[in-house]
């Protein structure tokens, strides 16, 4: 009798189970019915929004790579004209013609002890060069230029004649420049500048 009564109980409870899990799978049916209706609805809001959110993006933009792309442009554009103007000033620079000053040669030869000529002359301004001539054969002679006030302007080597020699004395200022012999003082004449 017992076994029998439990045998009922258990069957009463599978029952009551069966009931329940019916009853929980009906329960967890309405909430899948219910959740194709928000996806649907979250579809169609997506779609919307997608919609709405492309028209406001395309226009910011279109608009900030227009402006950015004007001023990019403009410097390129700035930097190559300067090569351009470069190459164009290269060539005025090439007018650097020395101005070949004018210049006179004064021969002076030395013979008997004695130059010849003892006086000479040249224009102010102008580059004197003397080209001495020692022609006395075997004594030594040079010649030696003073400026007005005494300096020593420019002087040939001793020389041995017969032999040559020549120095530049530069532009003279006008004045008196009076030359002699080192080896013989007493060999002396003027050059006169005026
Ligand atoms: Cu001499």
């Amino acid at each position: 009798m017992r076994t029998l009564a439990g045998i009922i109980a258990l069957l009463a409870a599978a029952m009551t189970i069966a009931c329940a899990s019916g009853s929980g799978a009906k329960s967890t049916a309405t909430p899948r019915a219910a959740s194709p209706t928000k996806a649907a609805t979250a579809a169609a809001s997506p779609t919307s929004a997608a919609s709405a959110s492309p028209q406001p993006t395309l226009a910011p933009p279109t608009a900030p790579p227009a402006a950015a792309s004007t001023p990019v442009p403009a410097q390129p554009t700035r930097a190559v004209p300067p090569p351009a103007a470069r190459p164009t000033q290269p060539p005025p620079p090439p007018p650097p013609p020395p101005p070949p000053p004018p210049g006179v040669t004064l021969d002076i030869s030395a013979d008997n002890l004695q130059f010849a000529p003892t006086t000479l002359s040249a224009a102010a301004g102008t580059t004197v060069t003397i080209a001495f001539n020692n022609a006395e054969q075997g004594v030594p002679h040079n010649i030696d230029v003073f400026s007005p006030s005494g300096a020593s302007i420019g002087k040939t080597d001793v020389i041995t004649g017969p032999a040559r020699a020549t120095v530049s004395l530069g532009a003279l200022a006008t004045g008196t420049y009076p030359f002699k012999c080192d080896v013989h003082p007493f060999m002396r004449g003027t050059i006169a500048v005026r």
